[in-house]
């Protein structure tokens, strides 16, 4: 199935599921209940699963091949700094943006919010984010690739990347059946996606139904804050950068990368939109395979820029909704903890809460916080990951563009 229609068939699905989520929010419980258990949630479930199980095989192997793809060593070390720059900067920019615009729009300070019951809330566990930095290099990479662990099969696959551009034509065997392995992968994942619709309508009517209109109507002062952020940075940040550093054209970029953030905007999770973010970017884009195999897996796990502004705005709301001012010194730490927390942590649904209790913890502000966002942020999740998938790929279109334009030259 070409993409085009793929894309097509999902945004019927979205549209369809989201009318049906909001007719569901006026269903009793007794009736959303049961058909969210035994319907939506397992179709929306199945439809993750299935492209979950390619991922961590098909980032090993994207890895390898991209880092074997790019040679020479002088050459991965310059795309590598690049995109890491990139990265951390982009996120650095969209958190003080999410910052300063909770400030002018104060949320917090928009509905009569009851924190009185809040404190049962306990966050998930996010990894402390210098074991994080050091656990970059697996002790075992077998172990690594069961657990998923993402940043650990990432910089093993370098390795193994580094090792077959050096020994070359001693290796060819071994590069050749890494590219066989990667069209294997490539033909489930577009198998995987004629499942997309199904999932598509099934998460959204979830997630939608789930939220109920009355906590989207108390929050939404709050979501409107996210939401705008999200697009202001999309349209803002991600448009300069292609047109100042790659002198490529952001309207061609977003047209072209379209079908991936539907997927990712579905799923709720970068690392299941992977496999087609790349695809996407590949055969929409022209982005070059080396580029793409190697800049959008490592950013889908730690390039985050939704997730970050999502955490900048929600600090700021809770900070209001507790009348608990920060000062500028802890805006700042903001900054650099929401930019190194979303290093460490895999893309997939809701991780960006797990690492919010790390930002209020650093500014002292009450995780239980979190318990007022909490019903509403599968919503938000599904747009702050189109984003966050978007970004990775502006990267490489960016890098791309560059490299085809120094060619030209030569
Ligand atoms: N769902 C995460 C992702 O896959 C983002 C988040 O939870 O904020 O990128």
């Amino acid at each position: 199935m070409d993409s085009k229609k793929l894309t097509r068939r999902i945004l019927i699905a979205l549209v369809a599921g989201a009318v049906v989520g909001i007719a569901l929010t006026f269903a009793p419980e007794s009736f959303f209940g049961p058909l969210d258990k035994y319907v939506l949630d397992p179709v929306g479930q199945i439809f993750i699963n299935l492209i979950m199980m390619l991922v961590v095989p098909l980032v090993f192997v994207s890895i390898v091949l991209g880092t074997a793809g790019l040679g020479d060593p002088a050459k991965l070390g310059k795309i590598g700094v690049f995109t890491v720059t990139f990265f951390l900067t982009t996120t650095a920019i969209a958190i003080s943006i999410g910052l300063a615009v909770a400030y002018v729009v104060k949320p917090g300070t928009a509905g009569i919010f009851d924190t009185s019951n809040l404190d049962g809330y306990t966050p998930g566990e996010a990894p402390p984010i210098m074991e994080t930095l050091i656990n970059i290099i697996p002790e075992n990479p077998i172990a690594a690739m069961s657990s998923g662990e993402m940043l650990q099969i990432i910089a093993f696959a370098i390795f193994i990347g580094i090792a077959l551009a050096y020994l070359s034509d001693k290796t060819k065997g071994i590069y050749n059946l890494f590219e066989q392995a990667n069209e294997i992968l490539n033909w489930l994942v577009m198998l995987v996606m004629r499942f997309a619709p199904y999932g598509a309508f099934a998460l959204i009517a979830s997630a939608i139904g789930g939220a109920g209109l009355d906590a989207v109507g108390s929050m939404l002062s709050y979501m409107l804050t996210v939401i705008g952020v999200l697009f202001l940075h999309a349209l803002l940040i991600y448009s300069l950068a292609i047109w100042l550093l790659g002198r490529g054209n952001p309207v061609k970029f977003f047209k072209g990368f379209f079908p991936a953030m539907t997927v990712a905007f579905s799923t709720s999770s970068s690392n299941a939109a992977l496999p087609v973010a790349m695809k996407t970017a590949q055969e929409n884009l022209g982005v070059r395979k080396e580029i793409s195999s190697f800049v959008q897996p490592l950013g889908a796990t730690i390039n985050m820029d939704g997730t970050a502004i999502m955490q900048a705005v929600a600090t700021v709301f809770i900070s209001q909704v507790y009348d608990l001012p920060l000062t500028f010194t802890e805006l700042l730490m903001v900054v650099l903890v929401a930019t190194l927390a979303s290093v460490g942590t895999a893309g997939v649904p809701g991780v960006g809460l797990i690492m919010l209790a790390m930002v209020l913890n650093q500014v002292g502000l009450p995780v239980e916080g979190i318990a007022l966002i909490i019903g509403i942020d599968r919503i938000l999740d599904m747009l702050r990951t189109a984003l966050n998938t978007s970004g990775d790929a502006a990267c490489a279109y960016i890098l791309s563009e560059r490299e085809r334009r120094k060619e030209k030259k030569a």
